[in-house]
């Protein structure tokens, strides 16, 4: 057994103008609530630090620049530090994302691991599949999103990753001695991804490719935005529009999670940011055959907690998905051209 206790902090609203030393002291709460139930690893949601500022249109560049982190090495920014501070002292992992510019003035929709036990991140990634528009809708009434906008697709691929001092009983070196394989007993193989990647099959099997075990990623998914979807033809009424938006990401979840033999963390930015734009919670941990383990009861700051072992991949990647012996990649050659 591989076992490990995570947990998705799911985080409720936040709005416009709410300063984010107060939003870091909420994460902090909710890593200390980590703590005390034993997690080793714990999964905040895309853009974890502000209101999801992609909704807005700013006046001035100065104002839009207050919505991201500056700098090389975001456990150095003023306002965050004392959020990894409270997680190297808690000895907890934390996977945090946040609005990215760098040095050059790039934006990205960032997100980082960064561990405990060696106090630094150990690895970064920025979200590939950004949704919405440039421009803003002309519509005065609809909620714009402007992700297109702001950021500049991911430029680090879906790189996994292995993440050291969460399992104890880890095997310590990946590289096999006399020939004997190593998967699914080394350090936890991981992979992080950012809302809407979740919904693209190519972003999972690329990690699955690479041995994924656990794969994390936050959100923020508007609770009724039928006119983004295309399915403004159809009208629903604003709770179906949320029942729709909630089914549809727990149905990407789980499915990739099974064919993919993996298990996923989902992290929600939820409720009502300025008491009108309403964000769909369901943070969930899911296991590789696909079941749900917990998922959020509310549509506020909540910490969802599971043990998960590790192990349980193994069913997956050895049998009904044994990539090796099942695949026929001389059929799917369409997926690269186009
Ligand atoms: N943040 C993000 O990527 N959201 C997208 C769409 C927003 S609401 C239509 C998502 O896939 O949830």
């Amino acid at each position: 057994a591989r076992k490990l206790t995570v947990a998705a902090a799911q985080v409720g609203a936040i709005n416009r103008d709410t300063p984010k030393q107060e939003v870091v002291q909420r994460l902090i709460d909710l890593l200390q609530q980590a703590s005390f139930k034993n997690v080793k690893l714990v999964v905040f949601p895309e853009a974890t630090l502000t209101t999801f500022f992609p909704r807005h249109l700013f006046d001035t560049q100065e104002e839009l620049d207050t919505f991201f982190e500056h700098g090389a090495d975001i456990t150095q920014s003023t306002d965050v530090k004392p959020l990894f501070d409270e997680a190297r002292k808690l000895a907890i992992d934390i996977v945090l994302g946040y609005g990215e510019r760098t040095p050059e003035g790039t934006g990205y929709n960032t997100s980082v691991h960064y561990s405990a036990s060696q106090d630094k991140i150990i690895s970064k990634y920025r979200k590939v599949h950004l949704p919405g528009t440039v421009e803003p809708f002309e519509d005065p009434n609809a909620i714009n999103q402007l992700e297109k906008r702001y950021f500049t697709p991911g430029n680090l691929g879906f790189q996994a990753y292995r993440a050291p001092g969460l399992v104890s009983n880890a095997v310590k070196s990946a590289s096999a001695k006399n020939g004997e394989s190593t998967v699914g007993k080394g350090d936890p193989v991981l992979g992080m991804m950012i809302c809407n990647d979740r919904r693209w099959p190519e972003a999972w099997r690329v990690y699955a490719l690479q041995g994924v075990e656990l794969v994390m990623f936050g959100y923020n998914t508007g609770a009724n935005m039928a006119h983004l979807w295309g399915s403004q033809d159809k009208p629903m009424s604003p709770e179906q529009a949320e029942q729709e938006a909630l089914f549809h990401s727990k149905l990407v979840q789980q499915a990739n999670s099974y064919m993919n033999a993996c298990f996923s963390i989902s992290s929600a930015r939820c409720g009502l940011d300025d008491g009108k734009y309403d964000l769909i919670a369901g943070s969930a941990i899911v296991s590789p055959e696909g079941h749900v383990l917990n998922e959020a009861k509310t549509k506020g700051d909540e910490l969802v907690v599971a043990e998960i072992d590790l192990s349980d991949c193994r069913q997956g990647k050895e049998r009904t998905f044994d990539f090796a012996r099942h695949r026929r990649i001389e059929t799917y050659g369409l997926i690269p051209q186009q």
